[in-house]
């Protein structure tokens, strides 16, 4: 093998990173025997969050204050993030559940 074939995911992974990041990104977080999946997360300014709930049971994110989306059983739910910060979110009916996104700047 020549070393060209090492060039090719390097050079992908730049593109990527700098071709695309002024695009918005939807970012999935899988919600699974009572967690938040991954719990932590990071995005920009105008990404989607998007929450899949794969128990059988209700499950929200809350914002305290904010806003606050809920997901039925087996249903998904999202929303768009409007301006930088770190969200801590929990659900409302499992409060140990918790999460946390941090949003930069575009
Ligand atoms: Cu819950």
């Amino acid at each position: 093998m020549s070393a060209h074939c090492h060039l090719l995911p390097a050079l992908a992974l730049a593109l990527g990173m700098g071709a695309f990041s002024a695009r918005a990104e939807t970012i999935t977080v899988t919600i699974e025997k009572m967690a938040f999946s991954p719990a932590e997360i990071s995005a920009s300014v105008g990404d989607t969050v998007q929450w899949v709930n794969k128990d059988t049971f209700a499950h929200t994110a809350t914002v305290k204050g904010e806003w606050e989306v809920m997901f039925p059983v087996a249903k998904s739910g999202s929303i768009v993030l409007d301006k930088a910060g770190t969200l801590a979110y929990f659900c409302r009916f499992h409060p140990n559940m918790k999460g946390r996104i941090t949003v930069s700047a575009p």
